[in-house]
């Protein structure tokens, strides 16, 4: 996708700050993060949405699921007091970069529920 921001980040094209990376899947801080700890796991591969991904991507999301966000909250020091894993999904969930991405925040308490 020639003009996704994500794809771009996913090659590089566009500066983030990285900080986790495999053949899959990368992870970099928001550019305005909303809470102490505010990082983005995405898909290399462009899919569009939590609705778009199919059982061809089943070994994607275990990853992602499994091993990326757990690894990732160890290495932010969030996973002893917890995180929260946010997936807005189209136009009402609120997503604006239309490339599958899981908000990881936590550092501070959150609120139930969201806006
Ligand atoms: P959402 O609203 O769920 O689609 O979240 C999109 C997030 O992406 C939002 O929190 C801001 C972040 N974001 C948008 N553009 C960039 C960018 O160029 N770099 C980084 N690091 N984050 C971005």
């Amino acid at each position: 996708m020639m003009d996704c921001i994500f794809c771009k980040i996913a090659n590089k094209e566009i500066p983030a700050k990285f900080v986790y990376e495999d053949e899959m899947v990368m992870a970099f801080h928001d550019i305005s993060p909303e809470a102490p700890v505010h990082i983005l796991v995405i898909p290399k591969k462009h899919i569009a949405s939590l609705l778009e991904v199919t059982n061809e991507d089943s070994q994607l999301m275990v990853n992602i699921m499994t091993n990326v966000i757990p690894r990732i909250a160890k290495d932010q020091g969030i996973d002893e007091k917890g995180f929260r894993l946010v997936a807005n999904t189209k136009e009402d969930g609120g997503q604006t970069v239309d490339h599958l991405h899981f908000h990881i925040l936590g550092g501070r308490s959150m609120n139930w529920p969201p806006g």
